[in-house]
């Protein structure tokens, strides 16, 4: 463990910072190496090296892997769900040929172990709404989801054909008060948290009764963590893991905050992001994740208000 050198690559985003300071923690500040094509986040500063990468460029990310002796790569750079559909060209660009690069110098320099995040945007209108099995009907309609899709399989390609140990989970929208979420249909459920406690009032973009699946980042990265340390011998599926922990929606988050701010309101706008929630499932089975490496959660909607609100309030 002490030789590991580990390079997350998106470090400065909304997962990319916990994920940067929890590997720090175990593997030591030192040996993981933030790296972001904008600056580093200010709660990475002072906790070990950092250095400014664009992904897309191989050359350069391929003399960074080599300068830096690295062992690992974390992948998280990507555009994601709404921003997407903004910018369809961009989204896949980004989302295809960032992790082509990473998945091409992890062949080439025999990269230990990468990690790359999928999603639940995977699914689409013809999935089962309700417990959304591992292996199902998957006709994504997003540019995002369609480059997660297609990702997936690629990492599975690369696994079978050339050896390259790549790990995946589909995660759910992530909440967290750390850092701000970078352009998702699921950021509402992190803003809310904030107008509630800043304005005392929060206008939403989805239609109220919009159920999806969610998960606390302090779950969402021990996840990612016990998926990486598990034996290459238990990961079974090398496209990537459901992942859940919880669903509710728009007004079942805004009562979980009542309990704690009484005179709390919250109205709905919908806008485009309707349109992609209402494209993903509602909850997700995750029962091949459970089963192979010992996945559980900790957090439910009730203990993951109480900690926003305490957090955010200090
Ligand atoms: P984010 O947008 O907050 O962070 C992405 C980071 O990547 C940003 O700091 C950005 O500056 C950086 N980046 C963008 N282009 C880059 C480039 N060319 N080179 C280097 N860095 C670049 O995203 P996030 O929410 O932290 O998501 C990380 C990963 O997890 C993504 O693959 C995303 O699809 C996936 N994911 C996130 C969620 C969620 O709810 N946050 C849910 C499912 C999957
Ligand atoms: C988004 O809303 O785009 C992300 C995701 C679920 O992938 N949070």
């Amino acid at each position: 463990m002490a030789n590991e050198r580990i390079l997350v690559i998106g470090a400065s985003g909304q997962i990319g910072v916990e994920l940067t300071l929890a590997l720090r923690s175990v593997y030591g500040n030192n040996q993981v190496v933030a790296a972001d094509l904008r600056e580093m986040n200010p709660l990475l500063e002072g906790t070990g090296p950092y250095v400014s990468l664009d992904v897309m460029n191989k050359e350069m990310l391929h003399v960074q892997v080599i300068r830096q002796n690295i062992t690992q790569i974390y992948l998280l750079a990507a555009i994601l769900s709404a921003t997407g559909e903004k910018n369809p060209a961009l989204a896949w660009n980004l989302n295809m040929q960032g992790l082509l690069n990473v998945l091409e110098i992890a062949r080439e320099e025999k990269i230990q172990k990468v990690y790359w995040p999928s999603s639940i945007a995977v699914f689409g209108p013809t999935s089962p709404k309700q417990h959304c099995p591992q292996h199902t009907i998957i006709e994504p309609t997003t540019v995002y989801g369609i480059s997660k899709y297609a990702g997936e399989f690629w990492c599975s390609y690369y696994h079978q054909r050339f050896g390259v140990d790549v790990r995946s989970l589909r995660y759910p929208g992530l909440i967290s008060y750390k850092s701000a979420p970078g352009g998702g249909t699921t950021d509402y459920a992190v803003d809310i948290y904030h107008q509630a406690l800043n304005k005392g009032q929060y206008t939403c973009f989805l239609r109220s009764d919009t159920q999806l699946p969610m998960m606390y980042m302090p779950d969402a990265i021990r996840a990612t963590m016990e998926l990486m340390e598990a034996p290459a011998d238990r990961i079974k599926v090398r496209t990537s893991y459901n992942l859940s922990a919880m669903s509710f929606s728009p007004e079942e988050i805004a009562d979980s905050i009542r309990a704690h701010l009484p005179a709390f309101k919250m109205d709905c706008k919908p806008d485009f992001r309707q349109a992609i929630a209402d494209s993903w499932p509602q909850s997700i089975d995750d029962s091949p994740a459970r089963a192979d490496w010992g996945w559980k959660e900790e957090f439910n909607l009730a203990s993951m208000t109480a900690d926003m609100l305490m957090q955010l309030k200090h």
